[in-house]
């Protein structure tokens, strides 16, 4: 596994703006946000894509779900909010340490572009 940027992150060797963290996961607001709310929920295992998690990672994958939905609540998002993965370059994935986006506060379109 190549170390990304989210590796320095979880080890604190750049600033993020963390807003939950516990043994297996860590949340912080995006960089670069694409919306009013956009929190980025990233396991500290470094899998690099959902594409390479395996049958061993189920609960781990669940646990950051669980997370998403209570840091939405934590932040007074109510029910509108998408959670979002980006698998793979032409999925738009650009750190390949796997993340979830949690976005907010603006309508949200379907399709996805
Ligand atoms: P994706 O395109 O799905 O791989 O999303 C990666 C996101 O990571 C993108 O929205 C910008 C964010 N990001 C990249 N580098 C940093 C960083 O150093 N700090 C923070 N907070 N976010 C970052």
């Amino acid at each position: 596994m190549s170390e990304t940027i989210f590796s320095k992150i979880i080890r604190k060797e750049i600033p993020a703006d963390i807003v939950y963290e516990d043994d297996l996961c860590l949340a912080f607001k995006d960089v670069n946000p694409q919306a009013p709310t956009h929190v980025l929920i990233i396991p500290k295992k470094p899998i690099p894509k959902l594409a390479e998690a395996t049958d061993e990672d189920q609960a781990l994958l669940g646990h950051l779900l669980l997370k998403a939905r209570e840091i939405a609540a934590s932040l007074g998002l109510g029910d509108a909010y998408r959670i979002a993965i980006n698998n793979g370059e032409q999925a738009g994935q650009t750190v390949f340490h796997l993340h979830l986006h949690l976005l907010a506060g603006r309508p949200f379109s379907w399709p996805p572009g």
